[in-house]
């Protein structure tokens, strides 16, 4: 094999390594789930089913790959999180992406059964999903990230509650929905909701107002304050680690619990609660 005319080609392949020491999140978004969530009958706006599908598919990445501290999951996409300190695959984007997303595929179409059991795949339905890298150079940044995607989820869950409340329950029609909803703001929505169809928004699912957070479950006594800066300066600390100290602390997160919960990550209280997310150990 080796030293053969033809190895030259080699050289060809481009260096893609993410910057060292930074917080590393792969997005995978479902291809085309308009049509395949149609095709389907998933429920509108939200199938408990196709939610509870995507979070048994991410619970079983966060098992695989001990690497990622926290995921966050909405609609038909997910957010996997790695730590700076990350070391999987030298940290080579086009890897970490691509496990990522066929770990994911493959999961999601393994369970298909379980969560719509009278309903099965078809081609050309057939679930798959893309997925890009970003990466953020500290906690603070990865949190707004977070916070961004959790804001998402709501402002689309209360337009949506609101617009498919009008049409199923109110009868209107989609665009006669959609015209009266044209530049209203939450206040407005949330009237509607409980004038016309006597619907506190507030009492609606928690999995539907906030989303999925999936982590690693350790227990610990009481919320401990965050340090802001501990990501930006654990590099040193994390080199010195030994290979054994790090054997150590894979084997704790492979061991933990991977758990799902539909709560407020925008506020400290959650992190203040599980330090070991942004600390990384373990
Ligand atoms: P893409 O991502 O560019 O390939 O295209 P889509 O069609 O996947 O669009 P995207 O990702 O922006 O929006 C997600 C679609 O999935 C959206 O049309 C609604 C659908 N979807 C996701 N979850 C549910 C659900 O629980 N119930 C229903 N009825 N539809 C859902
Ligand atoms: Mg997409
Ligand atoms: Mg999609
Ligand atoms: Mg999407
Ligand atoms: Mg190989």
């Amino acid at each position: 094999m080796a030293n053969s005319r033809f190895e030259y080609v080699k050289s060809f392949e481009q260096p893609d390594v993410l910057l060292p020491n930074t917080w590393i999140v792969v997005r995978i978004d479902g291809r085309g789930f308009h049509k395949l969530s149609d095709h389907y009958a998933f429920v509108k706006p939200n199938d408990r089913r196709a939610l509870d599908l995507m979070n048994a598919a991410a619970v079983e990445v966060m098992k695989e790959l001990p690497d990622l501290c926290i995921g966050y999951g909405v609609s038909d996409e997910f957010s996997f999180v790695f730590h700076p300190s990350c070391q999987l695959f030298e940290r080579r984007n086009g890897k970490l992406v691509t496990t990522i997303v066929s770990t994911f595929t493959a999961h999601y179409i393994f369970k298909w059964s379980e969560f719509f059991p009278s309903t099965p795949l078809q081609p050309p339905y057939l679930p798959s999903f893309d997925g890009r890298a970003v990466i953020y150079p500290n906690s603070r940044i990865l949190r707004d990230y977070m916070s961004w995607r959790q804001v998402d989820c709501h402002i689309n869950n209360l337009y949506n509650t609101t617009f498919w409340t009008m049409v199923q329950q109110g009868g209107m029609s989609n665009t006669d929905a959609e015209q009266e909803l044209k530049g209203t703001v939450s206040g407005d929505k949330n009237e509607i909701l409980f004038k016309r169809f006597g619907i506190n928004y507030n009492n609606e699912e928690e999995i539907y107002k906030k989303g999925s957070v999936v982590y690693r479950k350790f227990e610990l006594e009481e919320p401990t304050p965050i340090q802001t800066s501990v990501d930006e300066v654990s590099p040193l600390t994390e080199q010195k680690q030994s290979r054994s100290q790090q054997d150590k602390i894979k084997k704790l997160r492979r061991k933990a619990q991977v758990v799902v919960d539909h709560v407020d990550i925008i506020k400290d209280e959650f992190w203040e609660r599980r330090p070991w997310i942004i600390s990384g150990n373990p």
